[in-house]
């Protein structure tokens, strides 16, 4: 069934406006468009060698304005994106990151370790000295008020996960390569970036040119029919 709500002709709801920057695509192009961005989407890989050629600033900026505009609960926008370019401050983040994650593949359980053999990972993560950006994610656990007190925040790992999802979409949408890194654990990201108490770390978005010849790990991605079902 298809169904047209008639235009209202009510008093409108304060605080509503019209929706005004909707398009609507002939059947056609919504195809086309929705194939082609697949396919842009299937050329996203994650690279962990990078180019310390640099990217226009005003890049990043776009893509974390795309990153703004994810859906949060209750619209609270529950992310703070920490961009680093400064060579000591990736330097320390590298030095940080690389204690936590020796002790990391020191310790994992054997199971953790064979799943991410194939991925050719290990405690060496120079590329976060090497890529032009360093895009740190926080997510906002709860807001302060005004008068200091706490407010109480939404769906907040949701919200900063579709933002992140987004901003990697935009990077590569943009030309760029990306690398989400989560060190385990992270809470050192709010000391070096000095970021207060109500914000938590969620990972490490790398982004910058692939590294010239830079090989990736020859993966598959499930096909259509094991990922969703139509009912
Ligand atoms: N955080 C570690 C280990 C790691 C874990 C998963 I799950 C990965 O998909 C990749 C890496 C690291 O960054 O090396």
């Amino acid at each position: 069934m298809h169904t047209r709500t008639r235009v209202d002709t009510t008093p409108d709801q304060p605080g509503f406006v019209p929706l005004t920057s909707y398009r609507e695509y002939p059947a056609a192009d919504m195809v086309h468009r929705s194939r082609e961005f697949a396919a842009d989407m299937q050329r996203r890989r994650t690279v962990r060698e990078f180019s310390d050629r640099p990217v226009p600033r005003e890049v990043i900026e776009a893509c974390l304005e795309a990153a703004g505009t994810a859906p949060s609960g209750a619209h609270q926008q529950p992310w703070h994106f920490v961009v680093v370019t400064d060579r000591t401050i990736k330097r320390a983040i590298r030095a940080a990151a690389e204690t936590a994650e020796a002790e990391f593949y020191a310790t994992a359980p054997a199971e953790w370790l064979a799943a991410l053999a194939p991925l050719g990972t290990d405690a060496n993560k120079e590329y976060l000295e090497v890529a032009p950006y360093l895009i740190a994610v926080f997510a906002e656990r709860y807001g302060r008020a005004a008068d200091g007190s706490r407010i109480p925040h939404y769906y907040v790992m949701e919200s900063v996960g579709i933002a992140t999802g987004f901003l990697l979409a935009a990077l590569h949408h943009a030309g760029l390569a990306t690398l989400t890194h989560t060190p385990n654990p992270m809470g050192f990201l709010n000391e070096i970036l000095e970021r207060p108490p109500n914000e938590r770390a969620v990972m490490l978005v790398v982004a910058g040119y692939p590294a010239p010849g830079v090989r990736v790990p020859d993966l598959n991605r499930k096909p259509l029919s094991s990922i969703a079902t139509f009912r």
